[in-house]
């Protein structure tokens, strides 16, 4: 007899919320020690022996010359966007995480909002070549959930039309396109080390490079303009990264070929026990792409499946499995986009609509063991079984 789902009036499943995000923790003794000693040798910030260390690890990861931490990768992506003499017109995939667009408007860009290609829900460069204007600067690729983008096409797309081509890549250490490491791509790549990111630095972020000047310029802004010296050559803020931070981000990079592994295993747990779900389809890697499975994605077919991607998601809810719904409903149909003439009028974009409606986003990583992957895709597969009394129960 199977038990009655929490939100047709039965308990939750889950005492203990399940979250997407919940971060994973290093060697804890590993990090206290390299902690300790910024302590001990008091020196907490601005170009610390750890945050050196931080820095040559990334480069090295990424196979690039040049990498500059930051204190989390939205100011990450200002700097960039500014030290890269980015301005009118950017575009960037609609279908990510608001920061994308809103680092960009911040430095005064209109972000100009790009479809995607729904089998991989990355930027389709066709429509990006038809929205390219005389005030297009640059294009801002996304490597969505760690997935790489279509990097050929967008470099040849750039390169055409004399444009900056950077990858916002928040989501994509550890992924790779074609045996290439994402770091790699475009003129430059940021990485966010946030609590919630399968690397993480408690906040951090990184931008990587193999251009000289651009590096240069970056790690002159992220300091006040002043480089590592006293003399102020340009505009500048403080994007620095701490020690402390530094110390959490050495640490987990060293334990990220475990981490990849511990994500490969809940996403192939996933796959099984949600294989022959009507009407639910686990997101897999494109031929091209090696991914980290930092994120497990499906979708929903509300016509196969009986239910709404919503009811689903309110279903899990109520068991303490705390889905989400990453990234809907596309930045263009969210404050302040939506209601500006600039960046809405030659909208709307079909399929990062139709994709943002359909799809939910699951929890991984050391966060969930394998037994309780597979009760999530037990309550899933039981939830489908009961499409019609759940509509009937979210109707009532
Ligand atoms: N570009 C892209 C494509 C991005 O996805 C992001 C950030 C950025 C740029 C900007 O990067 P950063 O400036 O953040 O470095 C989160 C994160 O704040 C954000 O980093 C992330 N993407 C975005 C997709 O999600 P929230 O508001 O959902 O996260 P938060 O902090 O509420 O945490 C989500 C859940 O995780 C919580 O409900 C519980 C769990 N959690 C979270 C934290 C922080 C824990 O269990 N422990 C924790 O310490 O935005």
């Amino acid at each position: 007899m199977p038990r009655d789902l929490a939100i047709l009036g039965g308990e939750p499943f889950f005492v203990q919320p399940l979250h997407v995000g919940r971060p994973n923790v290093p060697d804890e003794r590993k990090v206290m020690e390299r902690i300790q000693q910024a302590i001990d040798r008091r020196w907490l910030t601005s170009f610390g022996p750890l945050v050196k260390q931080f820095e040559h690890d990334l480069a090295l990861t990424a196979g690039v010359k040049h990498c500059i931490v930051t204190c989390n990768a939205s100011i990450a992506l200002q700097v960039l966007i500014r030290a890269g003499g980015l301005r009118g017109e950017v575009i960037l995939p609609s279908f990510t995480f608001i920061a994308t667009a809103h680092t960009l408007l911040w430095e005064g860009i209109t972000p100009i909002f790009c479809d995607i290609d729904e089998d991989t829900g990355n930027i389709d460069p066709d429509h990006a070549a038809r929205l390219i204007t005389p005030k297009t600067t640059g294009i801002m690729g996304v490597h969505l959930w760690g997935h790489p983008a279509p990097t050929e096409q967008l470099a040849d797309l750039a390169g055409a039309h004399g444009l900056r081509l950077f990858y916002d890549s928040a989501h994509a250490i550890g992924s790779s396109r074609l045996g290439r490491p994402v770091g790699n791509f475009g003129d430059a790549e940021v990485y966010s080390f946030h609590a919630t990111k399968f690397i993480n630095s408690f906040e951090g972020g990184a931008i990587v490079t193999n251009d000289d000047e651009l590096a240069e310029r970056v790690r002159s802004m992220h300091n006040y303009g002043r480089g590592e010296g006293e003399y102020v050559s340009s505009i500048g803020t403080n994007a620095k990264m701490t020690e402390v931070a530094a110390a959490m981000g050495i640490t987990s990079l060293e334990n990220m070929p475990y981490l990849i592994d511990v994500n490969r295993e809940r996403f192939e747990h996933y796959r099984a026990g949600l294989a022959g779900v009507p009407g639910v389809e686990l997101r897999c890697p494109s031929r091209e792409n090696t991914v980290n499975h930092q994120y497990i994605v499906f979708e929903v077919d509300e016509a196969e499946a009986g239910l709404s991607r919503d009811e689903l998601v309110a279903t899990l809810l109520a068991e303490n499995v705390l889905a989400r719904t990453h990234f809907h409903p596309g930045c263009h149909r969210t404050e302040p986009y939506v209601h500006d003439q600039a960046t809405y009028a030659p909208l709307p974009l079909p399929h990062s609509e139709a994709l943002s409606d359909r799809v939910v986003m699951l929890p991984t990583g050391t966060g969930i063991t394998l037994t309780e992957v597979g009760q999530v895709c037990d309550i899933i597969r039981q939830a489908v079984a009961q499409a019609p009394a759940i509509r009937a129960a979210s109707l009532a």
